[in-house]
């Protein structure tokens, strides 16, 4: 298929892809035993300006969109999510600043996010507001100029790791979602600290832990946006950031392939190539029209974003859900192509498979993107009527 993509996103794919092959490939599975974050390759990906892709020229990035984005993401993706993950999570943790942030406040940070010398997290979930976002219990209660910061995020990729936080937290409760802030937290602010590193099921190079604030105090001029807009900042947060996750989906789900036509190649059973047999040439048939149906929404809908539209929550929601299924799928078809070997951690399908999870779980569970696409869609249909 041909995207019809711009040299410059051609180039930006390859430059992902070499680093991607060369650097990630070796030691993937290395960084998955271990559970150990990537430092370096995060270092290679800052090198090539890869964490200012998405930042405007004025604060030090490249300044383009959501499309060069997935195509990095979708590169890093095949190779290992882990890693991409890491990567992405830096971006969902940047959009409250860039699409929010004061000039003063994009300024302070943006250049060093797009340099890659710090990274960035998104503080939402709790333990008892997952899904539920607009539950959460961790507070900034307001005192002077200043803004004090109560309670426990979980969950958080780049915890510990990244030195600047965008935290959600709940400033007057009885405004329910309209009562939350966003706030920039900074790694070392007195009363910030890191709690439980979690032991994951898949994407063990990224790091996951608690963020914990205890009278935790950060000045005014670190809210983003006004007062009270918290709750929306988030969602129009994980509006931007959901393509990207549907980019790891059709990413992980082509390395899967790959790895399972090769094998189908090579593998030899009642005397000739397992490829050579119709149940699996269907099945590679099925992983070919699922990824290439994934990669198409995705790069539309990246498209349609960059094109300026104001209202991206139905189209991104579909990306994240249709992509991810597709990797869910296809990571477990092709590991079944693979049989006995595609179980053993000689090959990495076990490991795309484990990955995989999570897709369909993070930046909001594929239910509450049904969810959230049936809103809209009821929204259209009353409007039309
Ligand atoms: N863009 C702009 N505004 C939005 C919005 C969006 N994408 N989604 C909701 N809002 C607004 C609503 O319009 C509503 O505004 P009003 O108060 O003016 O009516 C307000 O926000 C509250 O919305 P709603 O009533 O739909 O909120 P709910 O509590 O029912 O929750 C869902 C909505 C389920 C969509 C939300 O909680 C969600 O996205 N959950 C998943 C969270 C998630 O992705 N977690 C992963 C953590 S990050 S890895």
């Amino acid at each position: 298929m041909d995207y019809f993509l711009t040299e410059d996103q051609e180039m930006i794919r390859d430059t992902a892809r070499e680093i991607a092959q060369e650097r990630i490939v070796p030691v993937r599975a290395e960084l998955d035993e271990k559970e150990e974050f990537p430092t370096e390759i995060i270092k290679v990906l800052a090198q090539s300006d890869m964490f200012g892709l998405f930042i405007p020229e004025e604060y030090g990035g490249l300044g383009k969109g959501a499309l060069e984005l997935c195509l990095a993401v979708e590169e890093l993706s095949r190779a290992c999510l882990g890693v991409s993950t890491s990567y992405a999570a830096n971006a969902l943790g940047t959009y409250p600043i860039l699409l929010f942030g004061t000039e003063e406040q994009k300024k302070k940070y943006l250049p060093d996010i797009a340099s890659g010398k710090r990274l960035v997290a998104f503080g939402l979930t709790e333990a008892n507001a997952g899904s539920d976002a607009a539950g959460i219990q961790t507070t900034a209660t307001q005192s002077g100029t200043e803004y004090v910061l109560n309670g426990t995020k979980q969950w958080i990729t780049n915890g510990g790791e990244a030195e600047i936080y965008t935290v959600i937290a709940m400033a007057d409760r009885s405004r329910g979602a309209r009562g939350a802030n966003a706030v920039i937290v900074e790694k070392g602010t007195p009363g910030f600290t890191f709690g439980k590193k979690e032991k994951k099921m898949g994407i063990r190079a990224s790091a996951t832990c608690e963020l914990v604030f205890d009278n935790c105090r950060v000045p005014r001029q670190n809210v983003l946006g006004r007062d009270g807009m918290g709750f929306i900042i988030a969602m129009k947060t994980l509006d931007q950031s959901r393509t990207g996750v549907g980019a790891q989906g059709v990413g992980v789900a082509q390395g899967a392939f790959e790895e399972a036509c090769k094998f189908a190649r090579t593998r030899v059973q009642f005397e000739k190539p397992i490829i050579g047999f119709q149940a699996i040439q269907h099945m590679l048939a099925d992983m070919a029209i699922q990824i290439e149906a994934a990669r198409s929404l995705v790069y539309s809908v990246a498209r349609y974003v960059d094109s300026g539209a104001k209202d991206i929550t139905k189209a991104s929601a579909m990306a994240k859900t249709f992509a991810t299924d597709v990797a869910m799928k296809v990571t477990t078809d092709a590991l079944q192509v693979m049989g006995g070997s595609g179980y053993m951690r000689d090959y990495p399908l076990e490991k795309m498979m484990r990955d995989a999870k999570i897709l369909q779980i993070y930046e909001g569970t594929n239910q509450i993107q049904r969810n959230v696409i049936c809103q809209a869609l009821i929204k259209e249909l009353s409007r039309n009527k």
